[in-house]
């Protein structure tokens, strides 16, 4: 056994007491009335199961492992259960519809892809056709075939041995030229990444971690998750993310992350109060910009400092403000210094450094960067710089105490509720229809969502666009978070001299819409 293997790093952490609670679900309900709970053994007998079950279908090595499926325990497993078994796991969001599945599909070619029964029918299609080998189901009732099978494996399973910069998983994110490139990261990103984490936030025994988070992204499958897994920590586990459900939980808890939207939902809540966060011993943002208004409106009302960090798929964690007082002062707006082993620089246009305070490219290097983009070399190459730095497309600035503050973007990114979108292939479906001549596609301010998705569109000479009819037919072709909230139909778009539309004009005529 290696202990590159980042699920045999999670295991030794386990508690001694294999019959302690690992993960409480807070809105599932056991047969016997009582809330669904896992121990750690159920945790170490269902992964050896599943890495039991990928182990007998013979797979080549490297081997996809593909999941479309509802948030729940048995998915977290069948995450772990893969490294376990030492192939790679590939989450996608349940949201995705036919088009976005089958380029993944077809991208990433996994062996085997994990579905929710309900979906069998159109995602085993697009899969069989893409050349997987094996559709299995999972529901959120934990039917379907994939415990069903994996019922009959043995219980014992030694985890694959595994070298630091063995692949572990592929994370897509969306392409600003429309392609999804899938980040390849290993069990040494996600390991050293996860290590780091768990000294600079303090774990310690007793802690309590709420998961309410998506598990196919980083925040919630790695972030989250490894931090209360290589604690030996429990989980109040939320398939769906209630503001109210979640202060409920807050008195049995000790640690709770979230995207911004999550805290705006829940300061709009009446319960949100120093008592009900009387146990808290943190609380962490990331994913998307968090509002200095948010973050001194939650100090306010519940006595406690967010801590704000910052990352990307491509490189984990890169900052963090300080956790224990001693190490520094949580401050609003920023995204703290570079973690411990990370390199963080800001450089100009030209490639010069940037001065204390300047604004420029962020630019980072560590053990927790990506090796690449999945069967991309040119754009992996491209993303770096002749010496090394990996390009996050973000713009900020770093102050004479090395915090840095993120003031914007250079990539043409919209991050709507902590989901990323891209206006380049909001803008490729638009085109496409009936109709529409030209597109551009921008975020503007959100109350809710931080920034929301609008799109202007110009019609074809003699033909009528209905922006609401557009909305409909977005609808039933990409996923949910990407739909433009409002489509305005204009005469033309806004252009400068050189004939480029002009965005930001866009941006700034559509500001006060959700004010
Ligand atoms: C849902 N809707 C959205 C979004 N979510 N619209 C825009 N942006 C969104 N994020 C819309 C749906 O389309 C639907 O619209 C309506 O809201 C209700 O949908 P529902 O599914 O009920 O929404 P919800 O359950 O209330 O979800 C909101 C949410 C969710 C809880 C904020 O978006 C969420 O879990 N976001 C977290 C994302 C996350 O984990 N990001 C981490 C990425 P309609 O009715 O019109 O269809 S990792 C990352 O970024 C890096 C590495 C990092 O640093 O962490
Ligand atoms: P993703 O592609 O989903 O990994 O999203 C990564 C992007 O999210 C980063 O490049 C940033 O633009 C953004 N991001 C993550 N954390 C923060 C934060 N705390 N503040 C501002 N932006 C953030």
């Amino acid at each position: 056994m290696s202990h590159a293997n980042l699920f045999a790093a999670l295991r030794d952490a386990f508690p001694t007491d294999l019959d302690a609670i690992a993960i409480e679900c807070a809105d599932q309900i056991a047969t016997d009335g009582g809330p669904l709970r896992y121990s750690w053994r159920d945790l170490e007998r269902g992964t050896a199961m599943l890495a039991n079950l990928l182990l007998s279908l013979d797979l080549p090595a490297g081997s996809r492992i593909a999941a479309h499926t509802e948030k729940s325990v048995e998915a977290l497993m069948l995450y772990l259960a893969v490294l376990r078994a030492g192939f790679v796991y590939l989450p996608l969001n349940q949201a995705y519809q036919a088009a976005e599945l089958d380029y993944f599909i077809r991208d990433a070619e996994p062996a085997v892809l994990v579905c929710a029964g309900a979906h069998f029918g159109w995602v085993s299609k697009l899969a069989f056709q893409a050349g997987t080998q094996y559709v299995f189901t999972l529901n959120e009732d934990r039917s379907g075939s994939l415990l069903d099978r994996a019922a009959s494996m043995s219980d014992q399973h030694e985890p694959a041995d595994k070298q630091a910069d063995d692949l572990a998983a592929i994370l897509y994110t969306s392409g600003t030229t429309g392609r999804s490139k899938g980040a390849m990261l290993s069990h040494g990103n996600l390991l050293s990444n996860a290590l780091t984490l768990k000294d600079l936030w303090d774990w310690k025994s007793g802690d309590v971690l709420i998961h309410a988070l998506p598990i196919f992204h980083v925040h919630g499958l790695f972030v989250a998750s490894h931090g209360a897994l290589l604690n030996g920590s429990k989980m109040i586990w939320f398939a769906k993310f209630e503001p109210r459900a979640v202060i409920a939980k807050f008195s049995e808890a000790t640690v709770f992350m979230g995207v911004p939207t999550l805290y705006v939902r829940i300061l709009a809540e009446a319960a949100l109060t120093p008592q009900a966060c009387a146990s808290m011993r943190l609380f962490i943002s990331g994913s998307a910009p968090l509002l200095l208004e948010t973050f001194e409106d939650w100090q306010a009302r519940s006595g406690h400092t967010i801590l704000e960090r910052y990352g990307m798929s491509e490189t984990l964690m890169l900052s963090s403000n300080p956790c224990r007082g001693l190490d520094g002062e949580r401050i609003g707006g920023t995204v703290g210094p570079a973690l411990p082993g990370v390199s963080l620089r800001v450089h100009k246009d030209d490639g010069q450094p940037c001065a204390t305070d300047e604004i420029g490219h962020i630019e980072v290097r560590g053990p927790n960067v990506f090796s690449g983009y999945w069967r991309m070399p040119e754009k992996t190459q491209q993303e770096f710089t002749p010496d090394g730095w990996f390009k996050t497309g973000d713009v900020g600035r770093l102050d004479s105490n090395n915090y840095l503050s993120i003031v914007g973007r250079a990539k043409d990114l919209i991050i709507s509720g902590g989901y990323n979108v891209y206006p380049a292939e909001i803008e490729s479906y638009l085109n496409e229809m009936e109709g529409v001549l030209e597109s551009a596609v921008v975020g503007v301010p959100h109350p809710d969502f931080g920034e929301a998705v609008v799109a202007a569109v110009v019609a074809r000479p003699e033909a009528t666009l209905d922006g609401e009819a557009l909305i409909a037919t977005l609808k039933r072709q990409i996923a949910n978070f990407k739909v433009p909230k409002q489509v305005f139909v204009l005469s033309e778009l806004p252009r400068n001299a050189m004939g480029k539309v002009q965005k930001n004009l866009l941006r700034q005529q559509h500001q006060g819409l959700f004010a």
